[in-house]
């Protein structure tokens, strides 16, 4: 079977969109055929409320005076949800303070965000039977009628020990585990991420965490920057096939993996170790894989791209034999699954010939994202001239940015950038933004569709270069589109857009 065509070339010039999101639609339908989580999450701890949810701030990270204070379901990935204590006695999430509504005393005054200013309806004090007190009015934080439904606005109530008024302050820094869905990286030291600790890891978890997916990502080894919440993997370095088969069965079988993405056989080309036996090999690995786990589903793709041509063209053979090993065990009864990763980057997106940029690391991560959504994921670059503009703002390069460039400096109230989208149908896509935000706070976009009125694109602050991805829901029509974002809150930096149309979900993640 042929390597399959780029879906959406990063080279070619101006791919009219709607070709590239259709071609993308019809490999998704070919990836459907086929068929811990440290938080270095946000600062700040978590407030458990009744029923397993969370003190959450209404809206999605923005958070500004006045912000009702509600319950959700807990999100690891949730500035909002994150918490710090300070010495005044006072709890602050994105830069505002939990907050009595005008300092009231009364039992069923509501909670909200404000400014944190000192007063006595800024002040709470955990206590042993797990209330949260405020000393000013005497009363607790309570959840009305002991409601745990998403969106429960809190008050304060007369404190009475009930499981409405359990509100308990974690501790800032959580394992390596979320309780989330197992998945297991596996392959060599483009899964360890080597040049860029994490490598595809880091933008994998930040699509689930997009997406409110909780999952832990499980193996033997652990690295990466703080945007990953979950280090586990099970990366080896200059591992070829056989060296990880002779361990795979005990390491699936040590962390019981939901889903293992397996990325493997570059260093059987490199070392030019029988790269003819090499599929041979791949198909007894995802044999013992798939007894040793056989309720887990495994994605296996084909290889990046090489740069020295005689790597490539062994690659290459390799790659074209790749879908048919997986295709011969699905029919087996197998859960495996064939991922076209090949095609998902170019001999640009290299570092040193054989490793990605950690531009290249972040294609990776949309390609595996798109298999575990079975939807296609489209990328849409801010330094693109065929499709994006800026005004009064510019596009530096990049060490770590998807293609090298990024679009900054929208600092001023005239300061945008802006994409001309051309979607293949009227109605719901998910948008996927690669946001930079250094200012140790949350940093936001006036975000305006077509005509739409404009609404607000947070982004949590992980650091300079340190890339968050931020999904947002948005209504497409066929045909052109004008997607701009302007500046809003302190100064924010995008890399690229992504676009997934709404597939069927998986159980995958
Ligand atoms: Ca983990
Ligand atoms: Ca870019």
């Amino acid at each position: 079977m042929p390597a399959p065509e780029p879906p959406l070339s990063r080279t070619r010039r101006r791919p009219p969109a709607a070709a590239g999101l259709a071609a993308l639609c019809l490999l998704g339908a070919a990836l459907l055929l086929g068929t811990g989580h440290a938080s270095a999450a946000p600062a700040g701890a978590t407030i458990a409320g009744p029923g397993n949810t969370c003190v959450d701030v209404s809206g999605d990270d923005v958070g500004g005076n006045g912000a009702p204070v509600q319950l959700w379901a807990c999100q690891p990935q949730a500035a909002d949800q994150h918490w710090t204590s300070n010495t005044d006695g006072s709890l602050e999430t994105l830069g505002r303070c939990l907050d009595i509504n005008g300092n009231g005393t009364a039992a069923g005054t509501q909670v909200e965000l404000w400014d944190c200013n000192g007063v006595g309806g800024q002040v709470w004090q955990q206590r042993s039977d797990g209330s949260l007190f405020n000393p000013q009015s005497g009363r607790c934080l309570d959840s009305p009628g002991g409601a745990t439904a998403d969106g429960t606005r809190l008050q304060i109530w007369d404190c009475n020990g009930t499981a409405a008024q359990q509100f308990r302050l974690g501790t800032p820094s959580a394992g390596e585990s979320n309780g989330g869905v197992r998945i297991m990286p596996l392959g060599d030291s483009i899964t360890d991420g080597f040049n860029v600790p994490g490598g595809y890891r880091a933008d994998l978890w930040q699509y689930l965490a997009a997406d409110g997916h909780t999952d832990d990502f499980v193996g033997s080894q652990s690295n990466g920057p703080a945007r990953l919440g979950d280090h586990d993997h099970e990366g080896h370095p200059g591992w070829r096939i056989d060296e990880i088969d002779a361990h795979a069965a005990d390491w699936v079988r040590a962390t019981s993996p939901r889903t293992i993405l397996l990325h493997i056989g570059t260093n059987d080309m490199v070392q030019n170790h029988d790269p003819a036996g090499a599929p041979a090999r791949l198909s007894t690995l995802l044999t013992h894989l798939t007894d040793a786990a056989p309720g887990a589903d495994v994605l296996v793709s084909d290889l990046i791209p090489l740069a020295d041509p005689v790597l490539e063209s062994r690659a290459e053979t390799y790659d074209a034999a790749v879908p048919g090993v997986v295709s011969a065990l699905a029919a087996q009864g197998r859960h495996v699954h064939f991922v076209p990763m090949h095609s998902a980057l170019t001999t640009a997106d290299l570092a040193d010939g054989v490793h990605p940029t950690a531009g290249g690391y972040s294609k990776m991560a949309a390609r595996w994202y798109s298999a575990l959504i079975s939807s296609p994921v489209t990328r849409w670059e801010a330094e693109n001239p065929a499709y994006a503009t800026v005004h009064d703002a510019d596009l530096p390069s990049s060490p770590t940015a998807s293609g090298g460039v990024k679009a900054g400096h929208i600092d001023n109230a005239d300061s945008y950038l802006q994409y001309a989208i051309t979607a293949p149908y009227t109605g719901a896509y998910r948008m996927y933004v690669r946001a930079g935000n250094g200012m140790g706070s949350v940093c936001t976009h006036l975000l305006t569709v077509d005509d739409a009125p404009a609404t607000t694109v947070a982004y949590p602050s992980y650091g300079w270069e340190e890339w968050s991805i931020t999904g947002v829901d948005v209504h497409l029509q066929q045909g052109a589109n004008t997607v701009r974002f302007a500046k809003g809150t302190c100064y924010a930096e995008i890399d690229a857009i992504d676009f997934a149309t709404l597939g069927a979900p998986t159980p995958w993640i």
